[in-house]
């Protein structure tokens, strides 16, 4: 086995990844960017390397960084978790040169399965539905037209280089061809530096099933069972199950034999996921993701492999250690992506102190997380902090259970998405395994989250003492008091006061304090609102995060209302609606498509 591996990543990964290591008897390197010199990896790793400033492109994703690291330490492999570099086949390729391993599929397998006409071939080879459409790329909209008339409209437009929803336009009629056309070679050029489309019929109301792969240098070729990933935001997953609520058996067994085969015919090496649509009890090849996923951990409960060592002996040129016939699907699993984010705000993401951090325990509860009670969540990267995974003998234990332990969950100081898995589990969509990739932003009532939030959020710390004498806001003390031996807890409240002092109230019977506890939920402070400059004449609309700009709807000279949307900026793997606060006339527009853009740039001046 290797004796010492660098984890090029960050979070809860590349903890996650660091615990196999630890369990294979192999020591750890952590990169770390200036953001993140206290950060949960670094303190779980051995040894921990400065990379660079906060800027991704700066520190995570410098190749260069990151290799010279992997010398320093001594190093003898590299694994890249997702994200950041996990599928550039350039950086790859490197590592490959270099005298590091690569914990991954190959540059070449990337390479073959990155281009999706290329992978709708190979698919279509090894007898694997896709889609219907074309395996070619289109090269006008005369023929994306004749394609619609043979399989009727919508049909999806897709960039070459796509994935993840980026460059894909759905085209209802004939009038929307050329438009649409355009666009998504544009979206392409902008995000993958690649103007081929292709064409596919778009399926309405698809579910998302995919299918957990690993693959040795043996010839060796195993399916762990697929997961359902069809509650997703924008393209976001939000809570992924394993296994999928919508097959039988017959397809289940069909659907895991077709991604064998798939990724048999890419001559694909180490753990990967080959991604399905599934519509009225039929499936079709949507793309392969070539490298560890986020919900990887689904599979692990219900099979009870660990996917993660098994790439790194599948690196070292181990032999995998099991038949097809010795994986079992055993009961239920569900993940809950715990995100930094308000879900009554159209989920923006969350900043702020981390006050307290009391993540529930218990049978059949796994935590994956790099956080503890203390630490600064700040907004230079991804927005999950934590995945609370559930796993029960059936689906309905499984969601009682995630009923329990979500409501365990303790988190002051920041919003998370927890109210919105407490609605989602008691929701009778969700609860029946009903919903398709359209439920949440399609059919979901907002109001119903804003109602989830309201009732549940646990952001807002109880007691409120930094309050300047004489504003409005609330002093509120948390007292526990025993009356004939029975332990209560009481809120005290006061409007206008001068702050109280420091007490120490000394809590009798230990326990926590409920979220039950506390008072209505109160407005966000300011602090948490977004931050809009609006100057004494006018307007300056600033970035509030790092990203790319996707589109700019507006021009010098447009008269512009309040809450227009002045560009859309792509952070996170999110398209974010960037608005105006007041609105104007655009006297400067500072951007342009596919710009990149740090966070408090400013992006449009109105006058
Ligand atoms: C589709 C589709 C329907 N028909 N392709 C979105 C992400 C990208 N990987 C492919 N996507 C889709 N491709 C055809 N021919 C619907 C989607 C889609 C989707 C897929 C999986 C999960 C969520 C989704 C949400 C919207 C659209």
């Amino acid at each position: 086995m290797f004796s010492k591996v660098l984890v090029a990543n960050r979070g809860e990964i590349a903890v996650r990844v660091m615990r196999a290591c630890r369990d294979l008897g192999v020591r750890t390197v952590a990169v770390y960017s200036d953001a993140d010199k206290h950060a949960g990896h670094v303190r779980y790793a051995d040894e921990a390397y400065n990379i660079g400033p906060a800027r991704a492109a700066d520190s995570y994703l410098d190749h260069d960084a990151v290799l010279e690291a992997g010398r320093k330490a001594g190093a003898d492999a590299i694994h890249p978790g997702y994200g950041f570099l996990a599928e550039n086949a350039e950086f790859a390729r490197r590592v490959e040169e270099s005298d590091f391993a690569w914990i991954g599929p190959s540059a070449d397998a990337m390479e073959r399965l990155g281009e999706k006409t290329k992978a709708r071939s190979l698919m279509q080879a090894a007898d694997v539905p896709v889609v219907p459409g074309t395996t070619e790329p289109v090269s006008s909209a005369d023929e994306v037209k004749a394609v619609a008339e043979e399989y009727g409209y919508p049909v999806a437009i897709k960039a070459e280089g796509g994935g993840g929803g980026r460059g894909l336009k759905v085209v209802h009629s004939a009038d929307d061809v050329e438009t649409q056309f355009e666009t998504a070679q544009r979206e392409g050029e902008a995000y993958f530096d690649n103007s081929s489309v292709y064409v596919e019929k778009y399926l309405e109301s698809p579910r998302h099933v995919e299918v957990q792969i690993l693959a040795d240098e043996h010839g060796n070729v195993r399916h762990l069972g697929e997961r359902d990933c069809s509650l997703q935001r924008r393209h976001q997953k939000v809570i992924e199950e394993a296994p999928s609520p919508a097959l039988d058996a017959d397809l289940r067994e069909q659907i895991g034999n077709a991604a064998r085969r798939g990724v048999r015919e890419a001559g694909y090496t180490n753990a990967g996921t080959v991604e399905f649509l599934v519509e009225d009890g039929e499936f079709y090849f949507m793309e392969v993701n070539t490298r560890i996923q986020v919900e990887h951990t689904a599979t692990e409960e219900v099979t009870g492999i660990d996917v993660v060592k098994w790439q790194l002996r599948i690196a070292f040129g181990e032999e995998l250690g099991f038949d097809q016939a010795d994986v079992e699907i055993d009961g239920h699993a569900i993940e809950f992506r715990i995100n930094a984010e308000n879900a009554a705000e159209d989920f923006a993401p969350a900043t702020g102190s981390l006050d307290t951090y009391d993540p529930p325990g218990g049978i059949g509860v796994r935590i994956d997380d790099a956080v503890r009670q203390g630490d600064e969540i700040g907004g230079d990267y991804d927005s999950m902090i934590a995945k609370l995974i559930v796993a029960a003998g059936s689906r309905g234990e499984c969601l009682a259970r995630s009923e329990r332990a979500l409501s365990e969950f303790e988190i002051e100081g920041i919003e998370t998405i927890v109210p919105f898995h407490r609605l989602m589990v008691t929701d009778r969509t969700f609860r029946a395994g009903e919903h398709t990739t359209k439920y949440l932003d399609q059919e979901l009532d907002r109001e119903r989250i804003d109602q989830a939030v309201e009732q549940w959020s646990t952001a807002e710390a109880e007691t409120d003492d930094d309050d300047e004498p004489g504003d409005d806001a609330s002093t509120e003390r948390e007292f526990t008091v025993e009356v004939n031996g029975k332990r209560f807890e009481v809120n005290l409240e006061e409007r206008g006061a001068p702050p109280m002092p420091e007490v120490d109230v000394a809590a009798s019977g230990g326990g926590r304090s409920g979220a039950g506890a506390a008072g209505p939920a109160t407005e966000p402070d300011a602090g948490d609102e977004e931050e809009v400059i609006v100057e004494a004449d006018g307007e300056q609309v600033t970035a509030e995060m790092q990203g790319t700009i996707l589109s700019v709807p507006v021009a010098e000279g447009d008269e512009i209302g309040a809450g227009e949307v002045v560009c859309v900026l792509e952070a996170m793997k999110m398209e974010n609606d960037v608005v105006t606060e007041r609105g104007g006339t655009v006297s400067q527009v500072l951007i342009d498509e596919g710009d990149s853009v740090d966070m408090d740039d400013t992006l449009v001046i109105l006058e």
